[in-house]
């Protein structure tokens, strides 16, 4: 990891707990505006403890985590526990407007919140527009102790965390065009393709014939990126804290927000190798520019300096490559916490998602399409991101006017999705989605199916979808419009990936799905970064099942909060039913 200033102790705190395999894990998170320079110019980001990436959190499954989180930044900041269940922790989630109102400058918030049912790598991000650019770190779930993994011990583990560098102020980003940045760094480290980081570029030391853990997390704000090894294969055991059958492959793609733990043998003649990353760009007819690899370094023991063997890189559209390793690795069936899929739905849902149009407010202008500017939606909808109070509150509290529980299971109307063309003005119309804050209440442990269908509207691409709260099974992933007969018979019913963030093929669609065991407002939303103000975006509510321990608890007495005026939090708890 890249240290930005001076060491600090990673202060580990174990706290023995009664249960002898579960501990509580304490930690302090710092986060402050500090000067980096992975190019060539120095710049201010808020940062955890000084650090990009931020320090690794590493758990047992089974222990309770607890974050101090101080803000000495300029930002309103939350943090999201990307792909922790939260079961019955929902107030913990970190969801930006969503479970809470942001921790504002000189303020600090404690999460607390067990993680159980889960092993293997996840994510720590802000959840509030672009910081995450510079606000993540690992998460690493280890098995309870005495348990094993289920392939063979490693040697050592290697968190590599995949980063977009932008040589601005973050506050600024949002100036840009989405796709552009400025570089891509892996743990912090530009490397050898960029002018000024020449010298600074990640290296693993290895020892010859042993076998490492990567633990690989895309923590790019926008960019979906291809990884290799030169003359390496890796075999994949887990994706987003999920086990899965080993698979063995020369390389990887990962969407923003996945992780991947992949097993790498040093079996090769002692020298250099690059391990690299790059950029792919499944948008249609959008031009991208040329990107070199960005490199990070394995050495291997006794290696003399000569110059690295470098991998071959995809082509930055290379769909098949990408759709071959996204939908071919399949589920550890049997393995450590995995759970046959539901074979019974409650609730089908049936989404489009894409980008759309909002129309240009008066007197300005816009660079959009049209000259109008971009928006997303699910559903027609884009989703608008509360002001005022937390979507979890507005529910905990029935305080109306917030949100409105009407997100349709069904778009408003049929058309051939993935080839629309604008050839009528009612075409055109219908780039203009609606603008709502919209939620979807799910009855308590029910099962849900979503059919997510991206659709050709401005422009087909992957969208990675992540659902907060849950895991999801993909049952069903291919290219074109979902045909509820012909590919439901092709559902993966017996070993499909279980996985919180998945790709939605550009002009593609996949099957969801999830069973609903954890009350609380859960978003489901596209995690390149660009696109949540955009509004690809909905949430689920999952009501209180029959027991307490089945309910959405208060919320903690020290949740922030965006206004001082108490008298919002004094409504009637009607909608409220704690009893049983
Ligand atoms: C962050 O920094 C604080 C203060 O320097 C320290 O107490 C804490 O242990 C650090 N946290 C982590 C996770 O490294
Ligand atoms: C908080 O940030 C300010 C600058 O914004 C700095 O002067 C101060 O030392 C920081 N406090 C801590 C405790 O890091
Ligand atoms: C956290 O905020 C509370 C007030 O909300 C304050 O009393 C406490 O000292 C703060 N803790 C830290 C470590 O800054
Ligand atoms: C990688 O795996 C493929 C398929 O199993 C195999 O053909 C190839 O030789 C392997 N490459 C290396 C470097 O081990
Ligand atoms: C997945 O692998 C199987 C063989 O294991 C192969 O038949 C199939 O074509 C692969 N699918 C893709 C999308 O590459
Ligand atoms: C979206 O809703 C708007 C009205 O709110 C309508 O004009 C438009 O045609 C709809 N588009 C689609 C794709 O359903
Ligand atoms: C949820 O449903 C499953 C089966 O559908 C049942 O076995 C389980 O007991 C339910 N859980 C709760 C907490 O009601
Ligand atoms: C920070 O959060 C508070 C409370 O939600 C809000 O009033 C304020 O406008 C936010 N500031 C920024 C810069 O977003
Ligand atoms: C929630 O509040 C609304 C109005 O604020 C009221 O009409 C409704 O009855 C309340 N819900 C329940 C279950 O009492
Ligand atoms: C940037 C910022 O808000 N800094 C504040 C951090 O907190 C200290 C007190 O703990 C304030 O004095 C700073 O102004």
């Amino acid at each position: 990891m890249h240290r930005v200033h001076a060491i600090q102790a990673f202060l580990v705190l174990v706290l023995c707990s009664s249960i002898a395999s579960a501990a509580i894990v304490e930690h302090v998170f710092h986060v402050g505006n500090v000067l980096v320079k992975p190019l060539c110019n120095e710049q201010m980001i808020p940062a955890v403890n000084g650090t990009l990436p931020g320090p690794t959190i590493k758990v047992r499954e089974g222990d309770t985590l607890v974050v101090h989180v101080i803000n000495n930044s300029t930002y309103n900041i939350t943090i999201h526990w990307h792909g922790v269940f939260q079961l019955k922790s929902s107030w913990m989630d970190g969801a930006n407007m969503i479970t809470q109102c942001p921790i504002q400058p000189s303020n600090n918030f404690t999460y607390r919140f067990d993680i159980t049912g889960q092993e293997g790598t996840l994510l720590w991000h802000a959840h509030v527009v672009n910081l995450r650019a510079t606000l993540h770190g690992a998460l690493i779930i280890r098995p309870r102790s005495g348990r094993p993994y289920p392939f063979p011990k490693p040697y050592k583990e290697v968190p590599l965390i995949f980063q977009q560098w932008w040589d601005l102020d973050v506050g600024l980003l949002n100036l840009r065009p989405a796709p552009l940045c400025d570089a891509y760094l892996i743990n912090g480290l530009a490397g050898d393709s960029y002018p000024c980081s020449k010298n600074r570029m990640f290296k693993l030391k290895v020892v010859q014939g042993k076998t490492y853990l990567l633990r690989i997390i895309n923590a790019a704000l926008n960019t979906h990126l291809f990884f290799k090894i030169a003359n390496h294969n890796m075999t994949v055991v887990a994706l987003d804290a999920v086990y899965t059958t080993p698979y063995v492959t020369d390389v990887m793609v990962l969407t923003p927000g996945q992780s991947v733990d992949a097993l790498f043998t040093a079996d090769q003649p002692t020298r250099l190798y690059h391990m690299s990353i790059s950029p792919y760009t499944s948008a249609h007819g959008i031009p991208v520019p040329a990107n070199n690899p960005i490199n990070g370094l394995i050495v291997y023991e006794g290696a003399t300096s000569s110059s690295p063997a470098s991998p071959l890189m995809p082509w930055m559209n290379d769909v098949a490559t990408a759709h071959k390793f996204s939908s071919n690795i399949t589920g550890l069936v049997g393995g450590p916490h995995w759970k046959p899929v539901p074979r019974h739905v409650d609730e089908k849902m049936f989404v489009t998602m894409g980008l759309g149009l909002d129309p240009c407010p008066p007197k300005t202008k816009c660079i959009g399409p049209y000259g109008h500017r971009y928006a997303g939606s699910l559903n027609n909808r884009t989703f608008m991101i509360p002001e005022r109070l937390s979507m979890q509150e507005a529910y905990f509290y029935n305080i109306s006017g917030v949100y409105t529980d009407d997100f349709p299971a069904q778009p408003p109307r049929k058309f051939d999705y993935t080839n629309f063309k604008v050839q009528t003005d009612s075409d055109f119309k219908m780039m203009f989605p609606e603008r709502k804050t919209s939620a979807k209440t799910i009855k308590f442990n029910s099962t849900v199916e979503i059919v997510v269908q991206n659709t050709g509207i401005i422009s087909a691409e992957s969208h990675p979808m992540h659902l907060h709260g849950f895991n999801f099974y993909v049952v069903g992933y291919g290219f074109g419009n979902y045909d509820p007969i012909r590919d439901a018979s092709k559902l993966n019913l017996v070993n499909p990936q279980l996985r919180n963030t998945i790709g939605v093929p550009p002009g593609g669609y996949v099957v969801l799905r999830f069973i609903a065991n954890n009350p609380g407002v859960w978003m489901f939303h596209c995690h390149m970064d660009a696109h949540l103000p955009y509004g690809i975006m909905m949430a689920f509510i999952v009501q209180n099942g029959p027991t307490p321990d089945t309910s959405l608890p208060s919320p903690p007495s020290n949740l922030p909060q965006c206004t001082r005026d108490p008298t919002i939090y004094e409504s009637p708890k009607a909608n409220v039913d704690l009893s049983y």
